[in-house]
């Protein structure tokens, strides 16, 4: 049993963490930047230690100053929350080292899911579909270019050190693939530091699904069904929900088994996704593997009626799991807000909220860090609130998310309320006929 966990994160998640903890009757830390102070991650806290300036390098992403609060506040568990460093090896490690329990799988794990050429071929290796490729670094141009004929255009070039799109291009024939060869390259050199690249063949106007898992410290994992994540602007999620309004209970059969084969074939401990590109013929591929806790959990949660964080922190104390995979029963969207003005370019806007009333009412959880008066740091990720609905179907949960988006009130930035607004009332989204494109075509004017 955890006596004291640190959350080494902010806002909104870090308040989530911190609830749970509460919950579970172990006491909390907060970290926080100068920037930071008034954020109310800080205020439930049982205990808050300020770890430097605002610049996310010199406190967030800052290990030695991490593990000197764990250090004198004798915490002996870490939560990394997602961003920041939830996804670092080193830091895991680190806290390895120091005798404190990282909350999440091993560094190892974090490594090998990291590289997305060593994650492509665990799972290939655990007969999880991917998509084919080049099974592998591509060594020089040349190769590139004939294995492109042999995976045949259009055909996608991806960063193994990727994910979210940087690095990636896409090639629609042999007159184009130098010089998306060479910017891809530059791209990931620069991003990473690493230039590795490889390719796949280009699945058109796929669906983003995504199955969480959850793994014990004794082999077993389960799967909790998938979300839809497909709506999304420049690789930033707007809306997820679950259950996908494209899932059969045969793809959910099949993707699920995968997911599961995915974690159990690598030991994972913790909570975990798996990404797949689903083609309009049900095909599903293996995309990405997290391995932290993500933004949109909290659609799940609503859905099956478990606390995530709960579980993570139970597998985290070496508990067993028991019991089946979860099928959900109701339906749950959630729509981000951010602090960006969607009609001007979806640009950043910080600044102080002067009025704040957030919906409220059956099925509707508002997860958020700020409250009327708190000024929006411009440091940080612009997401401010979550929403999440929850109602017995799909039709009834976007009538709730209406209602409770007309509640939302936000004064003294921009947000993104009224851009969902325009999207609940979307006929195709209504239908649930959507892809990844579908913010490439949509008209904010409208
Ligand atoms: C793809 C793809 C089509 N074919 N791979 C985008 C982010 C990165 N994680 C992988 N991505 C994609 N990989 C193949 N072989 C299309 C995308 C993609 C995408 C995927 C999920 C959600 C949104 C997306 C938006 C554009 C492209």
């Amino acid at each position: 049993m955890f006596k004291k966990v640190l959350i080494a994160n902010r806002g909104e998640i870090a308040l989530r963490i911190v609830r749970t903890c509460k919950e579970m009757g172990i006491k909390t830390v907060a970290i926080y930047s100068t920037a930071d102070k008034d954020s109310l991650h800080v205020r439930f806290a049982d205990e808050a230690v300020c770890i430097g300036p605002a610049s996310s390098a010199q406190s967030y992403l800052n290990i030695p100053k991490i593990m000197a609060a764990v250090e004198i506040t004798n915490a002996d568990a870490v939560h990394p929350g997602y961003g920041f460093l939830a996804e670092n090896a080193d830091f895991a490690e680190v806290c390895t080292e120091y005798g404190v329990k990282f909350i999440g799988p091993s560094a190892e794990h974090i490594r090998k899911m990291g590289d997305k050429v060593t994650a492509k071929k665990t799972m290939n290796e655990a007969n999880v579909p991917c998509v084919p490729g080049s099974g592998g670094l591509i060594p020089d141009l040349e190769t590139g270019i004939k294995l492109a004929v042999d995976v045949g255009y259009p055909i996608m070039l991806k960063a193994t050190a990727g994910g979210g799109g940087k690095g990636m291009r896409l090639v629609w024939s042999e007159d184009e693939f130098e010089k998306n060869w060479n910017s891809a390259k530059t791209e990931a050199k620069n991003a990473f530091g690493n230039d590795g690249i490889y390719m796949e063949k280009f699945i058109e106007e796929p669906r983003h699904i995504e199955i969480q898992i959850i793994g014990d410290q004794f082999g077993k994992c389960i799967h909790m069904s998938e979300r839809d994540c497909s709506i999304q602007r420049r690789h930033q999620k707007l809306i997820e929900e679950s259950p996908s309004p494209f899932m059969t209970d045969d793809l959910r059969q099949k993707m699920g088994e995968a997911a599961i084969k995915a974690g159990e074939a690598i030991g994972y401990e913790g909570v975990g996704t798996v990404e797949f590109l689903v083609d309009k013929h049900r095909n599903f591929y293996f995309m990405e593997m997290n391995t932290r806790i993500q933004v949109e959990h909290t659609v799940t949660e609503e859905v099956i009626d478990f606390d995530l964080i709960k579980e993570q922190i139970k597998m985290a104390m070496g508990e067993r799991l028991t019991g089946d995979n979860y099928i959900p029963t109701l339906h749950a969207i959630e729509c981000r807000i951010n602090a960006e003005d969607p009609f001007n370019n979806f640009r950043p806007s910080p600044g102080k909220i002067s009025s704040f009333h957030s919906p409220k009412g059956h099925g509707v959880r508002v997860d958020t860090h700020v409250y009327a008066g708190y000024s929006i740091p411009p440091y940080y990720d612009s997401m401010i609130a979550k929403l999440i609905c929850r109602a017995q179907t799909r039709e009834e949960c976007i009538k709730k998310m209406n209602r409770a988006l007309d509640e939302f009130i936000i004064e003294g930035v921009k947000t993104t309320v009224p851009l969902h607004l325009k999207l609940m009332k979307n006929e195709q989204f209504i239908k649930g006929d959507f892809n990844t494109s579908f913010m490439n075509d949509f008209d904010l004017e409208e």
